[in-house]
């Protein structure tokens, strides 16, 4: 009888083509925006996109799209979506796609690919993607079967948001989205292979109430893992109830309030001298969803040399990878710490640490010399900070900027700061800035880039202006590779090889050409008058801010260092002076 009703539900469902299935199945996940970039193989797909009242931006270069995918995922937590064509189309996303893998963004990306018929005959645009692509995505399919189609969908957006989440690539040749088939979406994700440890083991969260309280110096390192579980409150909650002072990671800024008491300051390679110092001497390291990036750890030798560590991670293989573990919790962060506060035990005595740890926070904290007859880049990032309450939503590219715009933008919220940490990809900032105000169509979203990035990905400036984003684009603009010029300055000799770049174009005349206002500035003056002008206009405008081209991120731990041989800090008398 069962067997019949189901068998007559199957008669009743209509056959519609795989185009139309990816269609309708975008729209049962409620797909609010779709990124990409149309070309042969997907033209099947795009002739349905047409009239299917789904959002599409048309973003003028695939790495484009991908980037704004994950500037969406990043701000709204929902999976970012972006569909490119066969050939150039995949592999124009691939560094989009190793991004996405190493910051953890749930993505799921559909490539077209040439028929089935075809495949392995060297056809036109066609490129082996899944070849390509298979290390560094969490999953890829491609599609063999029309049949399978409407599954593959529903399996892709489970996997890229559930456990550590990721990016899953789906590729489709072109015969499949001509192809009819049932669609069925109605039913469950079935993967015995793939069900991530949610739950905290509870022995070993009562081995960390123990170790807790038996420390004298507990130090919290938080990272992006907090931000993907929605752990802010819980990781507050738990800090506080413990008296443990917290450092984040770069990517886990924002987790925990920067002007919170306990909050020591971001850690690795340009932390803070507290946040490095106590990750030096603590003797129980709390680590929570960090992987320990050697950035991070510096020098592992000398990385945290008398602590127990404890790590708590939803991906077991990130835990003991780098650091050894006494105590390896595999969970989602908010479950663990949602536990952890409601355990019974004695919380640790850290008074002295904390009073040791508040010295080294008043006497070397982040400072910088200011000089009011240019734009101090520090300064500016102070001003912008000031300017936008500590609200604003700040994209980065990667560089010196990135690394300013990490310690002296001080995020108070969770999901305001968007950068590319792992892969670290240039052209990053401007794109996510994209995805970011379109999952927040309300927030101020600032995008801090360096001259040199920018032009990466600068023709996005065209989506920015189509849409009448009103995105702050502020250029930090040194004339050079700015991060690369440090290293060379610091350790080649200053034997500036590629990295210096005196004549770049007029950012300004740029921006007119693609229809957005724009203005300079070379002082701390023009800088306070153009960045207000900028904020009180609700519509897109860039910002370029000259600055000194020998102007270094500081502190610094040279490669190779541990955390404790950071130089460029200097006690608060002096660097004010
Ligand atoms: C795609 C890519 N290529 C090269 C690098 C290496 N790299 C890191 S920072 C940097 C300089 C960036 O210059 P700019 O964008 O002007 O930023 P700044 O450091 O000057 O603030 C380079 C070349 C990179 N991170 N990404
Ligand atoms: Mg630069």
């Amino acid at each position: 009888m069962a067997n019949m009703k189901v068998e007559e539900k199957r008669k009743q469902r209509t056959r519609i083509s795989g185009a139309l299935m990816l269609i309708e199945a975008l729209k049962a996940e409620k797909v609010e925006v779709i990124f990409g970039y149309p070309g042969g193989a997907v033209l099947p797909i795009y002739d349905k996109l047409y009239d299917s009242g789904l959002f599409h931006v048309l973003t003028r270069h695939e790495q484009g799209a991908i980037h704004a995918a994950e500037g969406y995922a990043r701000i709204s937590g929902k999976p970012g979506v972006v569909i490119a064509t066969s050939g150039p189309g995949a592999t124009n996303i691939v560094t989009g796609l190793t991004d996405a893998m190493m910051d953890s963004l749930p993505l799921v990306v559909f490539t077209g690919q040439v028929a089935s018929s075809v495949i392995g005959s060297d056809a036109f645009q066609e490129a082996d993607i899944l070849g390509i692509t298979m290390p560094i995505t969490k999953h890829s399919y491609q599609v063999r079967d029309i049949q399978e189609l409407p599954k593959i969908i529903k399996e892709a957006f489970h996997i890229a948001t559930t456990g550590r989440p990721g990016p899953v690539l789906i590729d489709i040749p072109k015969d499949m989205t001509t192809l009819e088939g049932e669609f069925d979406y109605e039913q469950d994700v079935q993967l015995p292979g793939y069900q991530p440890t949610i739950h905290p083991n509870h022995l070993q969260i009562r081995k960390l109430v123990e170790a807790v309280s038996q420390a004298k110096k507990p130090v919290i390192l938080a990272g992006a893992g907090v931000l993907h579980a929605n752990a802010s409150k819980e990781l507050q909650q738990y800090a506080e109830q413990q008296n443990i002072p917290v450092i984040h990671t770069l990517l886990g800024l924002g987790g925990f309030p920067a002007d919170h008491p306990l909050f020591l300051g971001m850690a690795g390679m340009h932390g803070t001298y507290t946040a490095n110092m106590a990750l030096y001497e603590c003797d129980l390291l709390i680590n929570i969803g960090a992987r320990f990036d050697d950035r991070v750890t510096g020098n592992l030798k000398y990385f945290a040399p008398n602590a127990t560590v404890a790590h708590i991670d939803i991906d077991p293989a990130e835990i003991g990878k780098n650091v050894p573990t006494k105590i390896p919790i595999v969970s989602d962060a908010k479950e663990a710490l949602k536990e952890l506060v409601h355990q019974e035990g004695k919380p640790a005595d850290t008074a002295a640490w904390l009073a040791q740890l508040n010295e080294w926070k008043m006497k070397f904290p982040l400072a910088y010399q200011n000089d009011a007859q240019t734009v101090k880049p520090q300064k500016l990032i102070e001003m912008i900070y000031e300017l936008t309450n500590g609200e604003a939503i700040v994209t980065t590219d990667v560089g010196q900027h990135q690394m300013w715009a990490a310690q002296y933008y001080k995020f108070n919220k969770p999901h305001r700061w968007v950068t590319s940490g792992g892969l670290g990809t240039m052209g990053f900032g401007l794109p996510a800035a994209i995805g970011a105000q379109l999952a927040d169509k309300n927030a101020t979203v600032v995008s801090i880039v360096g001259d040199a990035g920018f032009q990466m990905t600068l023709q996005e400036l065209s989506v920015i202006q189509e849409l009448n984003l009103p995105i702050k684009v502020v250029i930090v603009n040194n004339q050079s590779l700015g991060m690369v010029r440090q290293w060379q300055q610091l350790f080649y000799e200053k034997r500036y090889s590629h990295s210096l770049i005196p004549n770049q174009p007029d950012f300004v005349k740029l921006a007119e050409a693609y229809n957005i206002k724009a203005f300079r500035a070379k002082t701390e003056e023009e800088a306070v008058n153009v960045l207000k002008q900028a904020f009180s206009l609700k519509e897109p405008v860039l910002l370029d801010f000259h600055v000194k081209a020998d102007e270094n991120v500081y502190p610094m731990v040279a490669p190779g260092k541990g955390l404790h041989e950071m130089v460029g800090v200097k006690p608060c008398e002096e660097s004010l002076q």
